[in-house]
């Protein structure tokens, strides 16, 4: 990967983090993942397909709702819309170019704003596009997924896809369509659809059976376009229970998975699991990774944390070894990701205002994860996890047990 820096160097004094190992204190240094080092027969490079997420890392300056960003981006003090998104390319760049990570992931109003018309939202984001176009072939850096944000703007209050009223679902259509150009010509690998505002407030003014099927219908139609305009990667959906909406259609991947199949989605949708969303839903992180990869159905992983003493979406960076292993154990056992990767949607916590914090939090995840795969691989190949597992089923493969699972049984 090449390293990138634009006109304004907006991480100065750090340059590229690399494997040190276990013993380094350099906390700008990575002491367990080491990209190259091969882990059952692929480099942790390819097992983990890092990738930042864009919107927490160079949108999200720290605002919650008392009070305002923290964090003072010197790219957000550009005149201009659009030099802002010019420059936040820039720093976006060099931020993983340093980190040395393969992918990033963005939402289409986290790398252009929105216009005072369609037409011009889509010139905006096609003025970016082509920019960091020109930035992944320099650097080798890739885009993971993209996905349109289709919970911010007002005209969303009610849904997306699934709003009451058929102009704003026009609204919507129109911005996934742009999204999934952009994602297209930038050859991302996954398009992400998470319904934020796909959910109700009140069962009583809702037809919850009419949102549900204009939603298949979107989404749909949505991967009819995707594949007659060449896109070859995953759609992948993100279960989330709540919040913002008070109840979520994508509530789960068990829900998420009933879904789509009733609607005959699921061989071009897979699912994209975030660790926070999964307990927000009363399940632990392996859970919904298991449901998913089950089902055959496991894309890709938003990487993150929730705090155990909160109800909400922290949104953490992932730093405990047992869920790391523990997924990753799940990860391997699935095959591997083909079209996902393990996505940041995780960030720093509000009082976190230096820039360094920011690669202090991925060395962090991005240790953590490597060493819960070189962890999993030995739990699989070396402990007697499988035969124990194995014994405890044993009276299924012989006699009547074996017959029952066979159907052979009346
Ligand atoms: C919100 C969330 C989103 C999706 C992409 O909780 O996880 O950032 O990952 O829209
Ligand atoms: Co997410």
């Amino acid at each position: 990967m090449t390293h990138f820096v634009g006109p304004k160097e907006f991480f100065p004094g750090i340059g590229a983090i690399t494997f040190e190992g276990r013993e380094s204190k350099n906390p700008l240094s990575y002491k367990f993942y080491d990209p190259d080092k091969r882990v059952l027969g692929r480099t942790m490079r390819e097992h983990l397909r890092f990738a930042v997420a864009y919107w927490h890392s160079f949108c999200g300056a720290g605002s919650d709702p008392f009070g305002p960003g923290t964090r003072d981006f010197p790219w957000d003090s550009a005149a201009t819309p659009m030099e802002r998104a010019r420059q936040r390319l820039d720093a976006a760049f060099e931020f993983v170019t340093k980190l040395g990570v393969p992918f990033y992931c963005f939402h289409d109003r986290d790398i252009a704003p929105a216009g005072s018309t369609v037409g011009e939202s889509e010139r905006n984001l096609q003025t970016m596009v082509a920019l960091a176009k020109e930035r992944q072939l320099a650097t080798g850096v890739r885009l993971l997924w993209g996905t349109a944000n289709l919970f911010s703007d007002p005209r969303y209050m009610n849904g997306a896809a699934t709003n009451p009223d058929f102009r704003v679902v026009t609204h919507a259509a129109a911005q996934v369509k742009a999204a999934i150009d952009a994602t297209i010509e930038l050859g991302g690998q996954g398009y992400v659809f998470w319904g934020g505002r796909e959910g109700y407030t009140c069962l009583l003014n809702t037809d919850m059976k009419r949102e549900l099927e204009n939603l298949a219908r979107f989404l749909a139609l949505a991967r009819d376009y995707g594949r007659k305009n060449g896109f070859a990667g995953t759609f992948f959906i993100e279960p989330k229970p709540m919040e913002p909406s008070k109840h979520q259609y994508d509530f789960d991947a068990a829900t998420v998975i009933g879904f789509l199949r009733a609607h005959g989605l699921d061989r071009d949708f897979k699912l994209n699991i975030e660790a926070n969303h999964s307990t927000l839903a009363g399940h632990s992180f392996s859970h919904e990774l298991q449901v998913a990869a089950d089902a055959g159905l496991l894309g890709s992983i938003d990487a993150n944390r929730g705090d155990p003493q909160n109800g909400w979406d922290t949104d953490q960076f992932p730093t405990d070894l047992y869920q790391t292993t523990e997924a990753m154990m799940i990860v391997l056992k699935t095959g591997g990701l083909v079209h996902g990767g393990l996505n940041f949607d995780a960030k720093v916590r509000r009082n976190s205002t230096d820039a360094d914090d920011l690669f202090f939090a991925h060395i962090g995840g991005m240790d953590a994860f490597a060493r819960g795969l070189e962890i999993a691989a030995r739990l699989l190949e070396e402990s007697p996890l499988k035969d124990l597992e194995q014994r405890r089923y044993a009276s299924f493969s012989e006699g009547d047990g074996l017959r029952f699972s066979q159907g052979q049984l009346t």
